[in-house]
């Protein structure tokens, strides 16, 4: 049988999660309109009759601020060292600068077989596609250029057989049943992180961590208690994440309680407290509690 690992990389807010969602099947990473929604390397797993594909997320590349996006870049960087295939991400739509160029190429310069997944053909005139291809041909970038649009569900077949074709013989890397590495309560503090994300603006999404205190089915019920910490990294962003008489974190919760509802197939309790952590992201110690390690350390 096909079997590999392909990592999944680009700048942020390419669409890397999403397409890797689609190509999946189920939701393994979240996905919002903010830059710097992975933090983490996920894996998600596809299997198909004679062939598995471990797709590897991973966060993209974005200036670095703190010590938090710093150890993101060294996560997308090491991610995409141990694989069979490197997929970049490109977002069509944004057209092709320099520096996507120069990004391109250092990644084609890790000596593996590289693939471009050109996304976000749904909202680009089509006649773009073929004239970027060559232009991308033209600065060097000579590997094969799929456009897609995850959104629409566009040309993903195709973008698979590609991927397959390239991914070597081997034996099954993961269980039939698994589709990510990442454990259901990782998954949760996620989507409250994604609801944060879609809700509020600017720096406050990005400042917040969210620490799972208990996660719990309750018995002979399908129905879980989850109580949670939305750590913050300063007292205003407190009051904003709250909300006059506490009205948008209502709105948040509900929303994240029926993300984790949907996700888990269950009811969910939610009891939910805001923290304040100075300046957590550029702390070592908290980075850590959060779980934010380096992956070189975690491998
Ligand atoms: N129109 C359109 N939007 C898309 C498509 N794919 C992703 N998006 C949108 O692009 C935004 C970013 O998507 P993500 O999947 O979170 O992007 P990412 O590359 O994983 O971003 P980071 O994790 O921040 O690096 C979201 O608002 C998605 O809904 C697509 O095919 N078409
Ligand atoms: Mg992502």
């Amino acid at each position: 049988m096909k079997s590999g690992y392909t990592a999944v990389v680009g700048r942020a807010n390419a669409g890397k999660s999403t397409l890797i969602n689609v190509l999946v099947g189920e939701k393994i990473a979240i996905v919002s309109p903010k830059p710097q929604t992975t933090r983490d390397r996920i894996l998600g797993v596809l299997t198909e009759e004679g062939a598995q594909i471990v797709f590897v997320d991973t966060p993209g590349i974005y200036r670095s601020a703190n010590a938090l996006s710093d150890m993101m870049m060294r996560t997308a960087e090491t991610s995409a060292k141990d694989v069979d295939l490197v997929l970049y991400v490109h977002d069509g739509h944004k057209g092709i600068s320099e520096e996507d160029i120069s990004l391109m190429k250092k990644y084609k310069n890790f000596g593996i077989p590289m693939m471009i997944a050109y996304t976000k053909t749904d909202i680009m005139p089509e006649e773009k596609i073929p004239a970027d291809a060559k232009l991308l041909f033209e600065a060097g970038i000579d590997c094969d250029v799929c456009p897609v649009s995850a959104r629409k569900g566009k040309n993903i077949a195709k973008l698979k057989a590609l991927i397959l074709e390239r991914l070597p013989e081997g034996d099954k890397l993961f269980p039939d049943d698994v589709v990510s590495d990442k454990s259901e309560k990782f998954m949760i503090a996620e989507i409250m992180r994604e609801k944060i994300l879609l809700k509020y603006d600017k720096e406050i999404p990005h400042g917040v961590a969210v620490l799972i205190n208990k996660f719990e089915k309750r018995e002979g019920k399908n129905l879980y208690d989850i109580d949670l910490d939305i750590i913050c990294e300063k007292p205003n962003h407190k009051a904003i994440l709250i909300g006059k008489q506490g009205k948008a974190l209502k709105e948040t919760l509900s929303f994240a309680r029926q993300g984790m509802e949907e996700f888990l197939e269950a009811k969910v309790f939610l009891t939910a407290y805001i923290k304040v952590r100075d300046d957590w992201r550029d702390k070592a110690n908290l980075l850590k509690e959060y779980g934010y390690e380096d992956l070189k350390d975690s491998l």
